[in-house]
């Protein structure tokens, strides 16, 4: 085995998006793209960069290492750890087939103090040879990188000129234990255990098992990804439900061909499923790296932003929660469901940015106990990431306790809060251009809006929503375009920033209704004087040619 120096040329477009770098797979299996991309990390974290000192930072460090099983997860694996070995890293945790749930890889770091880790996904994207992959940096909080290290990871990628790779044979990285790569030793453990470990100290285990007794049923969506292995083993295997009560369980490279994005759009089978006269008690659905989830009731779709909402006002009924939240944090364009129960319960409630990266230091300075985003994302401090599997166990809590529904639930909530109707509008694959200038003239136009009538609503309040981190006073502009309505109704703009073909415009719509006798009114009914307002204010079917939205979830 030798450690070679490699000479290389930078890739252009290597900068982590929303949540670390996601390309096409073809995009990665090009000579060195990957390569590039780890050892402009591995200078950054080692202080190259700073030191011209070779792997001194990385001495003695532990890294995790882990994937969602897609397309080309293996091949990446055994390159990251040549290149690892090569850096100066001491010792890698890997999951079992380099196979890792995002949740899961950030409850190992945490739990067995890694330097940090890194997570091979891109999450909720199609897999397969043509689909798309991803990678990803976790600092030892066990979340998300902060934008200063992707900043300097990008920057690094621009200047790189050689990479430090060994070049020994591939590891066996399917059977548990310790080998050796270079002076690196290799650790190929189950992440399944280190994760249900978490779970249970946060649930009450016992109710769930005497619930699933009493013949309560669930069907869980793994939309053939990795949460199936998680699900099965504490569901069905801990637990007690009824073997195939977590459907799809084996992931797949190609995802079976689906897309494992837990909407109502792309999890059409659950939710038919759910609809069905003998439908089970309650659905749930999880995405490609699991750390996404869709909750559903009988014939009932509960939005993620009430989903967040409910979990607070009921958080006490919890035990890993039982002494009460310490604030609640949400993205910007989720829904302020969740503000009226802080509010009423006087916890701090925090707005940040798009992406769960936002959330880390809320959590870890101890300000906020649950997160959450309209993008079907719910967590808490129990690791740093959104996690899909616990959202499912919180809400199966939730009904143990309770002795409710899914829908009385959330009718319920409703009634004691008001509801906030929302929608998510996609624009899917628009020409890059046509979408920059859609948002560049947005912006231009922001000045002359408030006061502005449209309908029955008038503008209070139009900006480019900036973020002042509390905890570290970093501050995020341009994260999206707000209209405040007088009423408290909401539209919003923003491109995705996790999408690998042309621009993705997303619609947020919201307002809020606190009448029960007009609680049952169709989602886009409700909002169907905020859609046109949209279309007016940023001309969007006259700039993208799309009569409608490509999702509306
Ligand atoms: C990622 C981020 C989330 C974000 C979502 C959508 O989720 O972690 O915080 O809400 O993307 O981002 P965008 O609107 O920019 O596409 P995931 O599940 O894809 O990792």
């Amino acid at each position: 085995m030798t450690i070679h120096m490699l000479p290389t040329q930078p890739f252009d477009g290597q900068r982590p998006g929303t949540s670390g770098l996601r390309k096409k797979v073809t995009v990665f299996q090009q000579p060195h793209y990957l390569e590039n991309f780890v050892q402009s990390l591995f200078d950054v974290l080692g202080g190259l960069e700073a030191t011209g000192q070779v792997g001194q930072a990385l001495h003695g460090k532990t890294l995790v290492l882990g994937g969602d099983g897609r397309f080309h997860n293996r091949a990446a694996v055994q390159t990251i750890l040549k290149l690892a070995a090569a850096n100066g890293v001491a010792k890698v945790l890997l999951g079992q087939g380099g196979l890792m749930s995002t949740p899961a890889a950030s409850a190992v770091i945490r739990a067995r103090q890694a330097f940090g880790g890194i997570i091979l996904s891109a999450s909720h994207n199609p897999g397969g040879a043509d689909g798309d992959f991803g990678i990803k940096y976790n600092a030892s909080n066990g979340g998300p990188a902060n934008e200063t290290l992707t900043e300097a990871m990008y920057a690094r990628t621009q200047v790189l000129t050689q990479l430090r790779l060994s070049d020994a044979p591939d590891l066996d990285i399917d059977t548990l234990g310790t080998r050796q790569l270079e002076q690196m030793q290799v650790q190929v453990i189950d992440p399944v255990a280190d994760y249900a470990a978490v779970m249970r100290g946060l649930f009450d285990f016992e109710l769930l098992r005497g619930l699933l007794k009493r013949g309560f049923t669930l069907r869980v969506d793994a939309m053939h990804a990795i949460g199936g292995p998680y699900a099965k083993a504490i569901l069905e295997g801990e637990l007690g439900a009824p073997a195939g009560s977590v459907v799809n369980a084996t992931p797949l490279e190609d995802f079976g061909g689906l897309h494992p994005d837990p909407n109502p759009v792309n999890a059409q089978n659950l939710i038919d499923n759910m609809a069905d006269a003998h439908a089970p008690d309650f659905g749930a659905a999880m995405d490609g790296d699991a750390d996404r989830n869709m909750i559903v009731g009988r014939n009932f779709v509960v939005s993620p932003s009430d989903s967040l909402a409910l979990m607070t006002a009921h958080a006490k009924l919890i035990p890993g929660y039982q002494n009460g939240l310490l604030g609640v944090a949400r993205s910007m364009p989720t829904s302020a469901a969740v503000d009226r129960v802080a509010k009423a319960l006087g916890l701090p409630c925090f707005e940040t940015p798009t992406g769960w990266k936002f959330f880390g230091n809320l959590l870890d300075a101890g300000r906020a106990t649950l997160c959450g985003e309209e993008s079907y994302g719910t967590g808490s401090s129990h690791v740093r990431e959104k996690d899909g599997l616990w959202a499912i166990l919180f809400w199966l809590n939730l009904q143990a306790a309770t002795g409710q529904s899914v829908e009385t639930l959330v009718r319920e909530h409703w009634r004691t809060y008001g509801r906030n109707y929302y929608s998510r509008h996609d624009y899917e694959g628009i020409d890059v251009e046509v979408a920059q200038g859609l948002m560049r003239d947005l912006r231009a136009a922001l000045p002359a809006l408030p006061g502005q009538t449209f309908g029955a609503r008038t503008v209070r309040l139009a900006d480019d929503f900036a973020y002042t981190d509390p905890v570290d006073g970093s501050v995020s502009r341009a994260q999206g375009v707000r209209l405040l309505m007088h009423d408290g109704a909401r539209v919003i703009f923003r491109l995705s920033g996790t999408g690998t073909e042309g621009a993705t415009l997303r619609v947020y719509l919201e307002c809020y209704e606190s009448d029960p006798a007009r609680h049952d009114i169709p989602a886009q009914q409700a909002l169907a004087d905020l859609v046109a307002l949209a279309d007016q204010v940023a001309g969007i079917r006259a700039r993208t040619g799309m009569a409608t939205p490509s999702v509306i979830t």
